[in-house]
């Protein structure tokens, strides 16, 4: 990995929003790709800060701060993940479930589907399902998606597509599923029909999901 990758991985452990943004525009200079600096300096850097912050070592304002840094450099890839110019292949809602407070991943997820053509309308976070239903009433997607980070809200996914199916909106839009906690299996068993590991293949299965090549 280059030490510009490793330098900005550092900087985004240590919550330095200034320099992250600054890292992320250089290495965008120095001909890197949105992906490589995502994975391997962003992702890497926030990986870092969710082993430390699981062992004790940092805290909730500590890693409160490194969001503040990771959010300064997705701002700077933002226009590049968002640029399109294919016309828009599909309408998507979504938002993180009612309980949950984590918008990076949705946040990303949000960024590749604009970036592919799709309408994006983000709720945003901690959602109530009667949200996601009003949405899907007023925004008519073909995709519904649905972000949780935590083991305690994840189970919430269930209760949207529960609260879907009950106002008789289920069968005209897709669902999707992701975030660190959910699998293909969790997918499966609350009936959502698509689950994605990261950000692009929550694309690919979108337009898996309608059809679109
Ligand atoms: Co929280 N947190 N957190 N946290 N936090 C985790 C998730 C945790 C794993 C940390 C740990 O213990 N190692 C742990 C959860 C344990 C569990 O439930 N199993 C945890 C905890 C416990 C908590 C609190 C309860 C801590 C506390 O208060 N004691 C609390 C809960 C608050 C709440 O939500 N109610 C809390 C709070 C916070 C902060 C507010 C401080 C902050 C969030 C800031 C923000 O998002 N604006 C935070 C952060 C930053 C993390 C970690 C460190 C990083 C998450 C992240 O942004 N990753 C995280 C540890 C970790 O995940 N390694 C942790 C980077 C991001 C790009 O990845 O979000 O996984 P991710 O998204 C990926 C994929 O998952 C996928 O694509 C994305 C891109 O590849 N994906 C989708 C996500 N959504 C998708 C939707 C899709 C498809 C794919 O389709 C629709």
């Amino acid at each position: 990995m280059s030490e510009l990758l490793k330098k900005l991985a550092e900087d985004l452990y240590n919550g330095d929003a200034e320099s992250v943004a600054a890292l992320t525009q250089k290495a965008l200079d120095d001909g890197l790709t949105p992906a490589e600096e995502l994975e391997n300096g962003l992702i890497a850097g926030m990986n870092a800060v969710g082993k430390d912050f699981r062992d004790g070592i940092l805290f909730v304002p500590e890693v409160l701060i490194a969001a503040r840094a990771m959010h300064a450099g997705m701002s700077v890839l933002k226009p590049l993940l968002a640029e399109s110019e294919i016309p828009a292949t599909g309408r998507l809602v979504i938002g993180t479930v009612k309980g949950d407070l984590h918008d990076i991943g949705k946040n990303l997820v949000a960024m590749m589907m604009e970036g592919a053509g799709f309408e994006v309308h983000d709720l945003g976070v901690d959602v109530p399902a009667k949200e996601f239903v009003a949405a899907v009433k007023t925004k008519q997607p073909d995709v519904v998606g649905l972000s949780a980070l935590l083991t305690t809200t994840m189970v919430e996914m269930k209760g949207v597509i529960e609260a879907l199916r009950q106002a008789g909106l289920r069968n005209q839009i897709k669902v999707i599923v992701g975030g660190a906690p959910v699998t293909q299996k969790y997918a499966a068993e609350i009936g959502a029909d698509g689950y994605a590991a990261n950000a692009s293949t929550a694309v690919e299965k979108a337009k898996d999901l309608l059809g679109i090549a």
